[in-house]
């Protein structure tokens, strides 16, 4: 397999419904065992000018306003994970925005019921990404690193 872009870089914010679930470390600790690093990481309590941002291209739908103020209605986790593929991975991993499509082994799938409070965000794509990420990180605070594992991990 090649290995062109092992470091890939998602974006993710494990939402407020998780945090106050206690969910947040259940959530990280699936995307590390997956073989993701955690390249940038905070506790973030949203303000309406981001998530207003962060879901532009969700402006004028049904359930846009309603998506904003449960964005913002406590603390949440921004994350961003590298790794082969990490966009189309963390997607996998999160499962299906609807609760009746999300398959069982899935963050949503296995903890959640309903469409709106489904505990995660995930980039799309790498536009997404490009959109998303600089909304909660600044430069300065994304790692590069190598996890010694790395090679037991990884074709190379
Ligand atoms: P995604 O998070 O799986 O990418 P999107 O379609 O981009 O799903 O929707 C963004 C977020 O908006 C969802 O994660 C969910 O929290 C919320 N959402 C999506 N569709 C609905 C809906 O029909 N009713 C209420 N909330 C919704
Ligand atoms: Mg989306």
């Amino acid at each position: 397999m090649a290995a062109d872009n092992l470091r890939e870089r998602a974006f993710v914010i494990i939402k407020p419904d998780a945090v106050q679930r206690g969910l947040a470390g259940e959530i990280i600790g699936r995307f590390e065992r997956k073989g993701l690093r955690v390249v940038g990481l905070k506790l973030v309590h949203i303000t309406p000018e981001q998530a207003r941002r962060q879901y532009a291209c969700h402006e004028g739908k049904a359930f846009y306003e309603s998506l904003v103020n449960f964005m913002i209605s406590g603390p949440a986790v921004a994350l961003v994970l590298e790794g082969r593929d990490a966009i189309a991975l963390v997607r996998k991993l999160m499962g299906a925005t609807d609760p009746l499509k999300s398959e069982p082994g899935t963050i949503r799938g296995d903890h959640s019921v309903d469409i709106k409070h489904n505990l995660v965000h995930g980039s799309d794509s790498a536009e997404s990404y490009a959109h998303e990420m600089p909304i909660y990180f600044a430069p300065h605070e994304l790692f590069d690193y190598e996890l010694a594992l790395t090679g037991w991990m990884y074709y190379r």
